[in-house]
């Protein structure tokens, strides 16, 4: 056995107690260095997980095919286990913790027989950022190593920073699948039966055990379960936001920053708006992060945010040169794939791609795969790892350790009727609620039914780790921490409204710019905006449409009216899912609907 590379006590002792559960044949400290990620990979070559990729094509990059059973984060196997329920809230799946310590005792016992044992020491945060949180995973799977590496910074200088006598947070993970002496190992080793993957969460102990599924959010510890679920609770206790956010940051052709952070369920298309190439000339977007923000009242009063993660885990299958040309850069070397298609020349495809698909190709499945075969070559929820720094439009701060200042949030979803392209709140509580009221249509990033409304307060429906309506008292008591004149505007943004023959209005992608370019306007006093019942919108001739080809006049006053029929629906279907967390609805968010329904009634 290696020797622990580390004085730190209380790691020493929680690896050894791991070791002692989960009888690995082997225990490896992960160094992070370049030689042991590519030993890790050329070991999953030869065992079949990876396929390693044309080198000219793509360098430095490989191909992985997931279990048809693992494919996506599971909700439903997702658990916020907290000493009272009432804590995890309506939203949550909450089991008792001292049950599910027990069951999942039980399935880590001797759960790594016959693998290696990985300890991933990273960091979520820039490492010596006063806002950086460490964490160690343990896990038995090298693909979960690999994967880490490109999402966190990773390895010995993490121990490093972490010293003798450094908190950390403990994650534990399996796949869930022991190997008898002499049995050949599965290229995707987990546990098939979704009835015993554990995805859970400890928040008062701050501890996370993941069990039977190798797969993105599910296994890869530091994003999902730590970044958001883990560290909401810390946020809440400390006074501070972790959010289901992008952070970009627009250039105006005068040259001044606008830094913004952007709030969309899973598959809204946030990784498109966080590194878009803007249609407006003379603008400029440049990105910090596609998926997390870390959010800190600064000294000067302002917020600031940080993205915690070092790559993106982005959806493959839409990401083409027309909606994000920066990724598909990103993903260009040195990137892990997974569930896609593989070409006859070591290439990768998938749908949507903006390229002619191979004329015959291997699909995510590992079967063999033709256009017109009746099937998708990519699984709908394929993914790219890369590493953030490879995107050409990466901002200059992005590792800065204080983070940037944001002049705006941005909530948003697909709601193909009613919502507006854009609305600013009037203040910043009638803003928590346009964030708290935030739905979306569902699609395929999760597993479940796809195409129904979903109200998803502020993106994190899936990520908060207590109670929401509490989540909801905490963002309202951000106002409390700082002068008003500090606080970011906050928006409403709807990309996907649908017209009656079901097209979409908008076009989207690089044209968003054009509302960024009212929202900034907004932001400096010039715009041109209308109060009305449900916030203040632009004016008809407000949005800069200049130069969008195919795009009517008339569609932009429809995209920026009030549907007044529409709304009153909306303020039910509202206070029905308000309903959900009884005396937990923060007052001022009654309030703020109340309000809202006499403005639509006057
Ligand atoms: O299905 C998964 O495990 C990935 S989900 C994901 C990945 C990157 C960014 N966001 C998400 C999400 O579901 O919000
Ligand atoms: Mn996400």
């Amino acid at each position: 056995m290696q020797r622990a590379p580390t004085k730190n006590k209380k790691l020493r002792a929680w690896v050894d107690e791991n070791v002692k559960l989960c009888k690995p044949d082997k225990v490896y400290w992960c160094n992070g260095s370049k030689k042991e990620y590519q030993e890790l990979c050329d070991a999953m070559v030869q065992s079949g997980t990876f396929i390693k990729l044309d080198e000219k094509k793509r360098p430095g990059c490989y191909l992985a095919r997931s279990h048809v059973s693992d494919v996506a984060r599971v909700e439903d196997r997702t658990y916020i286990a907290s000493a009272k329920q009432e804590d995890a809230g309506p939203t949550n799946n909450w089991t008792d913790p001292v049950e599910l310590r027990k069951k999942l005792t039980g399935f880590f016992d001797g759960c790594m027989k016959g693998r290696t044992m990985y300890v991933i020491p990273f960091s979520m945060g820039p490492l010596g950022s006063p806002v950086a949180k460490i964490g160690i995973e343990i896990t038995d799977s090298p693909y979960v190593v690999v994967n880490m590496r490109i999402m966190t910074r990773m390895g010995k200088k993490v121990l490093k920073a972490l010293g003798a006598d450094g908190e950390f947070i403990p994650c534990l993970h399996s796949v869930g699948a022991p190997l008898k002496e002499g049995e050949k190992d599965a290229a995707w080793p987990c546990v098939p039966d979704p009835a015993n993957k554990y995805i859970a969460h400890f928040p008062e102990t701050r501890e996370i055990w993941s069990f039977g599924s190798g797969y993105g959010g599910n296994a890869l510890l530091g994003k999902k379960c730590l970044a958001l679920r883990i560290a909401s609770v810390m946020a809440k206790s400390e006074g501070w936001m972790a959010e289901h956010m992008l952070i970009l940051c627009l250039t105006n052709p005068e040259g001044k920053k606008f830094y913004v952070g952007a709030a969309f369920p899973s598959a809204c298309g946030k990784t498109n708006l966080a590194m878009m190439r803007p249609s407006l000339k003379g603008w400029k977007v440049t990105c910090l992060g596609d998926d997390i923000a870390w959010i800190r009242v600064g000294q000067d009063g302002r917020l600031y945010a940080v993205n915690p993660e070092a790559g993106f885990f982005g959806v493959a299958p839409g990401t083409s040169k027309a909606s994000n040309p920066n990724a598909l850069k990103a993903a260009r070397k040195n990137t892990i794939f997974t569930n896609v298609v593989l070409t006859p020349d070591g290439d990768v495809w998938w749908e949507d791609m903006g390229v002619p698909p191979p004329a015959k190709g291997i699909d995510w499945q590992g079967n063999e795969w033709t256009p017109d075969c009746g099937r998708k070559g990519a699984h709908a929820n394929s993914r790219f790892t890369a590493p953030a720094k490879q995107c050409p439009v990466i901002d200059e701060d992005w590792e800065n350790p204080d983070g940037v200042p944001l002049s705006a949030f941005l909530f948003g979803g697909r709601r193909p009727s009613t919502i507006p392209l854009v609305n600013e709140a009037y203040s910043w509580e009638h803003g928590v609620f346009m964030g708290a009221t935030a739905g979306s249509e569902t699609t395929a990033a999760a597993i479940g039914q796809a195409g129904v409304l979903r109200r998803d307060p502020f993106a994190m429906l899936p990520f908060c780790g207590y109670n929401m309506g509490d989540y909801i008292a905490h963002w309202m008591s951000m106002a409390g921490r700082t002068q008003r004149d500090k606080l970011p505007r906050i928006f409403f943004v709807n990309w996907f409204r649908k017209d009656e023959n079901g097209k979409f209005m908008w076009p989207g992608y690089g044209d968003n710019s054009r509302v960024l370019k009212w929202i900034c306007e907004r932001i400096e006093g010039t715009a041109k905006s209308v109060e009305t019942p449900i916030g203040c919108l632009p004016t008809e001739d407000a949005i800069d449409i200049k130069g969008l080809k195919k795009f009517k006049a008339d569609t932009i006053k429809q995209l920026v009216a009030v549907d007044k029929e529409g709304w009153l629906k909306e303020l039910q279907s509202i206070e029905e899912f308000f309903s959900k967390f009884g005396d937990k609805v923060p007052p001022a968010l009654k309030s703020e609907l109340n309000s809202l329904r006499s403005r639509l009634q006057k």
